[in-house]
């Protein structure tokens, strides 16, 4: 296997808190994953990777650990993982963890330790600092810089017993863990290999670019509306962010192949992109940038702003040209965080959901880079009906709920209509099965509703049907797999200005790709020459008559050259 193996894989995200539940406690589990291997080996994915199944208090669901060389019991036994392991193995698929060290849980021994005293060995640790100057200690503003948490309040906690204040960019059971001191390192390094000599094939790594920090915390710029300063430039691919992942290449992934390796990178540009992905760098294989999500929100996240297809087109341009020769990309629309794809980009009425679904798949899926299926998206699974503030568990949209209408004095309504559209508990409803009760993830109570549309969407009802949504991206990723311009060829965007065609060619050698997808619920002529005589290598309705899509449709034609 080559280095750059996963040039030509797709990697399909399992959420495990919402995959299946094998043991009828209302929460996904790992014996659940391992009973549904075959859907996924089916739809011939290469790589799974997992979000955390760390042991954990749960309090940003997994992403807060509190111990990295275990299993949370809730979802099994390191007996059951090395199963599924195995299991994954046995069907060709490699499988990655979720690694979260830019911080712990505030119930991981370290963390204990550390806040145990200020003389702790453990202190240096985390971020702790004292009151600003002249404030007095746990009184408002006197945190040691404006900062806000990404999920609401500020980024520091005061601990009472030491007198001093915690950095905590999330949750404040999720403390920022100190990558200034060697011991962090050493320690985080030494768990990768645990799992890497445990057979585990590589990592995508949580909110990665923020590990290095500014160390004198600056104050950040403090926007209209917002209580909190935006501390990000002082913490977003911070001024030892290389060094660090290049330092963890060199302890970790060096000597070792067929890994894989992917940063989450909020905020990363296209420039920082390439040096971090450049394989002559020994930093990570590709990052997940988050431009294209960013685009239909404005400065302040809650904003809902219509999609441009322009912009989008625009933003995917940047990043297919940019790491063109340097670098690779990774491609997704959807993962736990964001809301349904089809929800978002395509059109999840019953008229259009299956056409829309498959649309956006083909688009994506015909760019350079290695792709990314959230679970659920093969199915075309939609966005939840939230009704009150009461339906959701995300602790992103209770803390946003809380400062922007207990503090900002926003209405409920007005916050909820965007939690509808973007809050993350829309991707974490469970997976949607069967027709049978809770949609056949759990025979208990769930811990977040089924989406009451699973009789019509479901995995069983999609096996058997050649039309569904699922066997259509089983032949998006046999296409990625047969046809080397897809993984290989260059990247031409067309028609920059369509606000309803996203347009694009793909060339390797003498084969050329065309592919065109209609953003819009009208029938849209493409005005692109010399295609006449193509072969039409996929379409997700009928063919076409010339350029002439109908709603939501998407064409891969394949000429000569
Ligand atoms: O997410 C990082 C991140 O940027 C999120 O704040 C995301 O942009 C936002 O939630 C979108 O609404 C990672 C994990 O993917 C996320 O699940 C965790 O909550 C977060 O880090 C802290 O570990």
């Amino acid at each position: 296997m080559t280095d750059l193996w996963w040039k030509s894989a797709v990697v399909y995200q399992i959420y495990p808190r919402s995959f299946a539940d094998a043991d009828g406690d209302g929460m996904g589990d790992l014996r659940g994953i391992i009973e549904h291997l075959d859907h996924l080996a089916g739809l011939g994915v290469d790589v799974l990777w997992l979000s955390p199944i760390y042991p954990s208090p749960q309090d940003d669901n997994g992403y807060d650990i509190s111990d990295y060389q275990n299993i949370e019991p809730i979802f099994g036994t390191l007996e059951i993982f090395d199963e599924l392991l195995a299991g994954a193995h046995a069907r060709g698929m490699k499988l990655i963890m979720d690694l979260v060290v830019n911080h712990s849980s505030d119930e991981h021994p370290w963390f204990a330790d550390s806040r145990s005293s200020a003389s702790s060995d453990k202190r240096d640790w985390y971020w702790w600092r004292p009151a600003r100057e002249g404030m007095e200690p746990g009184t408002p503003g006197a945190e040691p810089t404006n900062w806000g948490s990404a999920f609401g309040g500020s980024a520091w906690e005061y601990d009472e017993k030491t007198g001093e204040y915690y950095l905590h960019l999330f949750s404040k059971k999720q403390p920022d863990l100190n990558w200034e001191n060697d011991e962090v390192r050493s320690a985080v390094y030494e768990m990768m290999n645990w799992w890497l000599d445990r057979g585990v094939d590589g990592f995508r790594m949580d909110v990665i670019n923020m590990i290095s920090k500014d160390t004198s915390l600056p104050d950040g710029r403090l926007t209209a509306g917002s209580s909190y300063g935006d501390g990000s430039p002082a913490y977003i691919n911070g001024p030892r962010i290389h060094e660090f992942l290049q330092e963890m290449h060199a302890k970790v992934f060096a000597g070792r192949d067929a890994m894989l390796t992917v940063g989450e990178m909020p905020g990363v540009t296209v420039d920082e992109a390439k040096l971090f992905t450049d394989p002559a760098r020994g930093e990570v294989d590709m990052v997940f940038q988050f431009d294209h999500v960013w685009a239909d929100r404005g400065d302040d996240p809650w904003l809902l702003v219509p999609l441009q297809l322009t912009k989008l087109k625009a933003i995917f341009n940047r990043w297919q040209t940019g790491l063109a020769e340097v670098g690779w990309n990774s491609l997704y629309w959807n993962n736990h965080d964001q809301p349904r794809a089809v929800s978002r980009y395509g059109d999840d009425s019953p008229q259009h959901r299956v056409a829309s679904a498959k649309m956006i798949g083909t688009v994506l899926h015909l760019h350079r880079g290695t792709p990314y299926i959230y679970q659920g998206e093969e199915l075309g699974m939609t966005n939840f009906p939230f009704r009150t503030i009461a339906d959701f568990r995300d602790i992103e949209a209770l803390g946003h709920y809380a400062q922007a209408v207990d503090r900002e004095g926003r209405t409920p309504e007005e916050v909820l209509t965007v939690l509808r559209a973007r809050g993350r508990d829309n991707a974490r409803t469970p997976m949607q099965w069967d027709a049978s009760a809770n949609a056949g993830f759990t025979t208990g109570t769930p811990w977040l509703a089924a989406n009451p549309n699973y009789p019509e969407i479901n995995a069983a009802a999609q096996h058997d049907d050649p039309d569904s949504v699922y066997h259509y991206y089983r032949q998006l990723i046999e296409l990625r797999h047969n046809e080397p311009a897809v993984v290989e060829g260059d990247f031409t965007m067309l028609l920059p200005n369509d606000e309803q065609l996203y347009a694009f060619t793909r060339r390797l050698n003498a084969t050329e790709l065309l592919v065109i997808g209609n953003f819009s619920g009208h029938e849209v002529t493409a005005e692109i020459d010399g295609w006449s005589d193509a072969e039409l290598l996929l379409s997700n309705l009928p063919a076409p008559s010339g350029l002439t899509l109908a709603p939501w449709q998407a064409v891969v034609y394949r000429r000569t050259v």
